[in-house]
C-alpha cells in the first residue's frame, strides 16, 4: 500500500462525511438509560454493546468517539483524511426524555462548535436536534448555522416514530430554508420493525440499520415531504441504504400501487421514487469501500451524487481509502467523489 497523505498530492482532498463523536455527558446518559432497563431493543443491543463491552472493538470505538483533538486528527492523518464531517453519534439525543434530550443536545453542539474553531481546517460539524421537539430543533438549526455547522444530523426514527409525520416537518422547513442539508443517519431498527433482525443479531449496522433508514427514506418520499420541499437536500449513509439498487422495482410498482388505489393514504407524486433520488438525495459510501457499489451509484445517480465517507470510529481502516484513490474513474469524477461533492452539498 502506497502511503497515504493529506494534501492533496493524488489530485484532490478527501473529505470524510459521516464521522461520528460522542459527548462523555450522552455516554453517561446512555449507560443510565439502559440500567434503567429503557424499553428500546434497537438501543439496548446497540449501546448495551459499546458501552458495557470489554472486547477490543467496543473499547476502541468509545475511546475514540469521545475525542475531537489529538487522537482524531492523528488517526485522520494516518489514513490521509484532509477533513472530516462530524455529527453526534447514533441514535443522538432521539431516545431521552424531551428535557433531557434538548439539554444534551445544546451541550453536544456547543462542545462540537469549539472544536471546529479549535481545528477549522479539519473538522466540519452537523447540528445536533432533538426531534421530539420539532419546533425547539428548528431554533437549534438556526442557531447551528450561526455556529458554523454545514448540516444537520437525523438520527433515524424518534422512538419509533418516523419523520414523516408532518409534525417533523418543521426540522424540514428550517434546514429548507438554510439550504442546508440533513443527513439521515441509521440507529437501532424501531420496537416495530426490530423483531426477526435481533432474533439473528442482524438489527446493528449488519443490515438492520440499513433497512431501518432505506425504509425511513421512503416513507418521506411517499409521503410528499420532497413535493413539499423540492429545494431540500438530504445525505444518506452506505451507498443509500441499497435503495439506489432498488430504484427500477421501486418507480414500477410505487406507480402502479398509485393507479390502481390500493392504499387511500398515498397520493400521487410528482416524481418517479427514483427521481427523488436525482433531484434531492445525495449518498456517502460509509462503510461501502467497493468500488462496483459505487460505480452503481456514479452511473445510475450521476457522478454529483455520490461522496466519500469513512464512518470513523465505527470502521477506521485506513486501506480502505486505497482501494478508493485507485478505482477506476476520470480525474474529475474522482475529485468530485473525494472533495468537490461533498464542497457543494455542505458548503464549504
Ligand atoms: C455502527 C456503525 C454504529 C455505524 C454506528 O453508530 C454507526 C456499528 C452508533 O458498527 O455498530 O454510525 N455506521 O454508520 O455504520
Ligand atoms: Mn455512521
Amino acid at each position: 500500500m502506497t502511503e497515504l497523505k493529506t494534501g492533496g498530492a493524488q489530485g484532490y482532498l478527501r473529505i470524510a462525511t459521516e464521522e461520528a463523536f460522542i459527548t462523555k455527558e450522552v455516554l453517561a446518559a446512555y449507560k443510565r438509560l439502559i440500567s434503567e432497563g429503557f424499553d428500546d431493543p434497537g438501543f439496548n443491543s446497540l449501546w448495551g454493546f459499546y458501552s458495557g463491552s470489554p472486547s477490543e472493538r467496543a473499547t476502541a470505538i468509545i475511546e475514540r468517539l469521545q475525542d475531537l483533538g489529538a487522537r482524531r486528527l492523528g488517526d485522520m492523518d494516518d489514513a490521509g483524511i484532509d477533513k472530516a464531517v462530524i455529527a453526534l453519534t447514533a441514535p443522538g439525543t432521539h431516545v431521552f426524555a424531551t428535557d433531557e434530550a434538548k439539554a444534551l443536545t445544546t451541550d453536544a453542539n456547543d462542545q462540537l462548535a469549539a472544536a471546529c474553531k479549535r481545528h477549522p481546517d479539519r473538522f466540519i460539524g452537523m447540528t445536533a436536534i432533538a426531534p421530539q421537539d420539532p419546533a425547539w430543533s428548528a431554533k437549534e438549526i438556526e442557531r447551528g448555522h450561526e455556529l458554523g455547522f454545514k448540516a444537520v444530523i437525523l438520527n433515524g426514527h424518534v422512538n419509533g416514530e418516523y419523520t414523516d409525520d408532518e409534525k417533523f416537518w418543521p426540522i424540514f422547513e428550517a434546514a429548507d430554508a438554510l439550504g442546508t442539508p440533513v443527513y439521515l443517519h441509521p440507529q437501532g431498527p424501531s420496537k416495530g420493525l426490530i423483531g426477526p433482525l435481533l432474533e439473528r443479531g442482524l438489527d446493528g449496522a449488519v443490515y438492520g440499520f440499513g433497512v431501518d433508514t432505506g425504509l425511513h427514506l421512503l416513507r418521506l418520499i411517499v409521503m410528499g415531504v420532497f413535493d413539499r420541499f423540492p429545494n431540500l437536500k438530504f445525505v444518506v449513509g452506505h451507498g443509500g441504504e441499497a435503495l439506489p439498487y432498488w430504484a427500477y422495482r421501486l418507480d414500477y410498482m410505487h406507480a402502479a400501487g398509485i393507479r390502481s388505489g390500493r392504499y387511500d393514504f398515498l397520493k400521487p407524486l410528482k416524481l418517479p421514487i427514483s427521481g427523488y433520488f436525482k433531484r434531492n438525495i445525495f449518498v456517502t459510501f460509509s462503510g461501502v469501500a467497493w468500488e462496483p457499489a459505487i460505480q452503481f451509484c456514479r452511473s445510475t445517480l450521476g457522478p454529483d451524487r455520490i461522496m466519500y465517507a469513512m464512518d470513523y470510529p465505527y470502521q477506521y481502516q485506513p486501506e480502505e481509502v486505497a482501494v478508493q484513490d485507485a478505482m477506476t474513474m476520470s480525474a474529475e469524477d474522482k475529485k468530485a467523489f473525494f472533495q468537490t461533492n461533498a464542497e457543494k452539498v455542505f458548503g464549504l
